[in-house]
């Protein structure tokens, strides 16, 4: 079985028209493609620099707003420069782009330009005939997020349709990363929270590079939309290597190369490696036997349902910190009452941090960086919501 074909989608700077490629990123996942979304108003190199670190086969981008001609040049340009020319670019923008425009276009090297009242169908028919194939690459990057970004796809694709379970090898000796996994059901707010956090690490920690991995769900053989980076707005930084990854098939909130991805993560001597998990439900425990997390977090949203949930959530045990995020929702309160009972059952003084993550300067957060930064200073200590 190939390996799903990988592209990045993206609206230009200053441009919120994503009604189109939001359409046109459902249906590239309806037909088997893994599609990375970098979300609106993004930068050459916010894009150039996703590309890299995915590995991406090509780069879709939907341009309303004027300034294509120039913007697509530059991302072809900015790719060249950093040695990506195996990335293709190609997009479209209604009757924004001219027929003249796509071939002054063409001409710096964008691939295609689809126009008003092409179908869906054909699009995706595009990305699969032009893509799908093994890249031809030309020996070793200098370039090191091209070099990682390449041995990750390579593991990836070393399990495509092999039963292998997730990687369990033993610990890592005398790793300089520190590794947290973040969990918690879809909706809680991981990705944001994530984000803020790396914000905090940046602006703290001056030389610190940071890795995230972060999952979304699919099955074998299947299409899946990489969604995360479209929410995060600091990690879009030099100093952060991210890589999204599909579950392809494995459930638990992992992908079956995690583990192997994040031994090369480690390897590369980041100083921090986040894992976010996909949405997990109750039963879920992704990180019990990787041995390589350090710290892991739940990340709660305050809407579980009754009191009576949280006995079912295997993590509320093993959790080394938890979150109740989203508490400037109305059911705030009860929740950090019942689940700071619940976590008083287990007897293992587990941190309990309230935080309204998409707030900025939010003072959970800050508590949280506290307790998972190296010169965290910050004690935990509940506040009210
Ligand atoms: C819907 C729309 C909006 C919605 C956007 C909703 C959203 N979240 O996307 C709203 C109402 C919010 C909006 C706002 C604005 N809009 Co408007 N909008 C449109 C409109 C009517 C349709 C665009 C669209 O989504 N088409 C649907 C797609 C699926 O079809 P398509 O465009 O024909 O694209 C085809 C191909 O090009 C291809 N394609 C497109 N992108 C990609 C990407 C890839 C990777 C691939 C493979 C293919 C592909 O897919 C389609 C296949 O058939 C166009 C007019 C028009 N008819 O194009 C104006 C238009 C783009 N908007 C325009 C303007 C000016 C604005 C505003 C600035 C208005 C204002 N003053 O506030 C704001 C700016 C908003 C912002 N933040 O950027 C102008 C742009 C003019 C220009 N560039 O010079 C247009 C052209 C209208 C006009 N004639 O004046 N807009």
């Amino acid at each position: 079985m190939p390996a799903p074909i990988r592209v990045l989608t993206a609206v230009p700077i200053c441009d919120g028209h994503d009604s189109a490629i939001n359409t046109i990123n459902l249906e590239f996942i309806r037909r088997g493609i893994e599609v990375v979304y970098l979300g609106y108003h993004r930068s050459v190199g916010d894009i150039v620099r996703a590309a890299i670190q995915e590995d991406v086969r090509a780069i879709g981008i939907s341009s309303y707003n004027g300034g294509h001609v120039e913007f697509f040049a530059d991302v072809v340009k900015q790719l060249r420069r950093q040695g990506a020319e195996d990335i293709s670019v190609f997009g479209g923008g209604g009757g924004t782009i001219t027929h003249a425009d796509a071939t002054e276009m063409e001409r710096h090297g964008v691939k295609k330009i689809f126009f008003a009242g092409t179908s869906l169908e054909e699009m995706a028919r595009y990305v699969r005939k032009n893509y799908s194939q093994p890249r031809n690459r030309r020996g070793a990057s200098k370039n090191r997020d091209i070099e990682l970004a390449r041995k990750l796809t390579e593991i990836e694709d070393r399990y495509v349709g092999r039963k292998t379970k997730q990687d369990r090898k033993s610990k890592i000796e005398n790793r300089n990363s520190r590794v947290f996994g973040f969990t918690g059901p879809g909706g809680a707010g991981k990705t944001t929270l994530i984000d803020e956090l790396v914000l905090r690490f940046l602006l703290s920690e001056p030389k610190t590079r940071i890795a995230i991995l972060s999952h979304d769900p699919s099955v074998v053989g299947e299409g899946a939309l990489l969604g995360d980076r479209a929410t995060m707005i600091n990690s879009q930084d030099d100093r952060v290597f991210m890589r999204s990854m599909a579950t392809r098939g494995q459930a638990g909130g992992l992908s079956p190369a995690t583990g192997e991805c994040l031994r090369e993560l480690i390897k590369a001597g980041f100083d921090y490696v986040i894992i976010e998990t996909v949405g997990t439900g109750q039963e879920a425990m992704p990180f019990q036997r990787s041995g390589l997390v350090d710290q892991t977090v739940l990340v709660m949203n305050p809407d579980y349902g009754a009191r009576l949930q949280l006995q079912k959530i295997v993590m509320l045990d093993l959790a080394d910190i938890v979150v109740v995020n989203k508490t400037d929702q109305a059911r705030a309160r009860a929740a950090i009452l019942e689940i700071e009972r619940r976590l008083q059952q287990n007897k293992r003084a587990q941190p309990l941090v309230t935080s309204v993550a998409k707030r900025h300067r939010d003072p959970g957060v800050d508590e949280l960086f506290g307790l998972v930064s190296r010169h965290g200073v910050m004690r935990s200590k509940r506040r009210k919501p």
